[in-house]
């Protein structure tokens, strides 16, 4: 750390007032800026976060953004977390990816429908990055249906046995702590049967397997994870509340879907920033590119693109503040903001020419990270099954 001084960039030294959470995105954009644009390169290339930074990142407090108060987070709403997610984006998604499924997938389950008990066992070490919370649901057999997962969670004397396993699982390979969904009834094949257990890592009965080889996000971890004969108490399951398990990952997922469409706007506006750069210094036929209509058209369709997303996110994000049901927004959100940043990807890479195919240039990285946002925490085509779904339900 240069002339970045840590002590007085902890995030939990503010009051959250509408001042505070500026200071906070002030303090986002000078530690992106001086520290995790400077390193991006190293997160490609060792496919890790360097260790030093991810202490950063913690001493700040980022893993607690969400967290509440009581329990050693910062407690952000939903709209100052989309307000921080943008501005972590502007850097290289793994970074974001680090504490995000922490702050969000993998924790938001305790938070939402978790008891006291369990809150107090782990928001606190979730808060701090002491541990990184994981979310497992997606199953070898069930991806978009996720109703239809078959590991199953069998009671045995004050507990359950899990056996099954999961695919896809980022951080697996780093978590402390799984939310992990499994079927208590079997009798019910659908979404009803389904219970959400929190396991803690170094449960004997579970493993973790060899990171995936993925298109991006190289630095950002996932894996499958097995569970054999893997033995819980009765307090592990969440909420002390059989067969809500699913209900609870749709809840959670309301919230994540509005935090990727915020780090869609995030990236969309840094390749805008690196394309219109790129254009303005590039010579060609005598002058910058950025001087000819047909690179000015595609840079104002990414401008308008990017800013209509970022009004989205903000208002769904208002509403959910405000006690909103923001399920369908939220599904909107997820869909435009996530192909939005795909087709601004596209543009910035053109916009660099034979240059935006070399890895020298971080659009190049970008353009293959920003492919999963149309994938996880649900597809392009699950949003518009949700959209629609939620439509046709109002309107009857
Ligand atoms: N909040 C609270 N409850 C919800 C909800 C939400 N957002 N969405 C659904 N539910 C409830 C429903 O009300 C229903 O309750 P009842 O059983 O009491 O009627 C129950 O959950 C089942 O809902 P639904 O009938 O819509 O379930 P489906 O099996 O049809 O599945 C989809 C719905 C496809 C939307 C769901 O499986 C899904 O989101 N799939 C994508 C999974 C995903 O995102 N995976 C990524 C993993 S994380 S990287």
């Amino acid at each position: 750390m240069d002339d970045l001084n840590l002590e007085n960039l902890n995030l939990d030294n503010l009051n959250l007032d509408e001042e505070a959470i500026n200071e906070i995105l002030t303090t986002m954009s000078k530690f992106v800026r001086e520290r995790l644009v400077p390193n991006e390169k190293r997160v490609e290339t060792e496919g890790a976060i360097p260790p030093e930074i991810l202490d950063e990142m913690k001493t700040i407090g980022l893993f607690g953004l969400t967290i509440p108060e009581e329990y050693g987070g910062l407690g952000l709403g939903m709209e100052a977390e989309a307000r921080v997610v943008i501005e972590v984006s502007k850097a290289a998604p793994a970074y974001r990816s680090a504490f995000a499924t922490t702050i969000g997938i993998g924790s938001q389950g305790i938070v939402i429908d978790g008891t006291d008990a369990q809150k107090e066992r782990y928001l606190p070490r979730l808060a701090t990055g002491e541990i990184i919370g994981s979310f497992a649901l997606t199953e070898p057999d069930s991806g978009s249906d996720a109703g239809a997962l078959k590991t199953s969670a069998v009671r045995d004397g004050d507990g359950f046995v899990i056996n099954g396993s999961k695919r896809y699982i980022t951080n697996a390979p780093v978590a402390g702590v799984f939310t992990v969904f499994a079927r208590t009834n079997p009798d019910e094949k659908g979404s009803r049967g389904v219970s959400a257990f929190l396991v803690d890592a170094d449960n004997p009965g579970l493993k973790v397997g060899k990171p995936d080889r993925k298109m991006g996000h190289h630095g950002s971890l996932t894996a499958d994870v097995y569970f054999d004969d893997c033995r819980v108490t009765h307090t592990a399951l969440l909420g002390r509340k059989m067969e809500q398990g699913f209900k609870t990952a749709m809840k959670v997922l309301d919230r994540g879907r509005l935090h990727i469409a915020a780090a869609s706007v995030g990236i969309a506006e840094r390749l805008i920033a690196d394309a219109l750069s790129y254009a303005m210094d590039r010579k060609q036929f005598g002058q910058p590119i950025s001087e000819f209509q047909l690179i000015q058209a595609m840079l104002a369709d990414c401008k308008t693109e990017a800013y209509v997303a970022r009004c989205a996110v903000l208002d769904a994000a208002k509403r959910r503040d405000q006690g909103e049901d923001i399920t369908e927004l939220a599904s909107c959100c997820k869909l435009f903001c996530t192909e939005m940043v795909g087709r601004v990807a596209d543009r910035a890479v053109q916009i660099h020419g034979g240059a935006g195919y070399i890895s020298d240039y971080m659009v190049e990285q970008f353009y293959r990270d920003v492919r999963l946002y149309r994938l996880y925490e649900g597809t392009s085509q699950i949003q518009q099954l949700i959209i629609a779904r939620q439509m046709i339900k109002r309107a009857r």
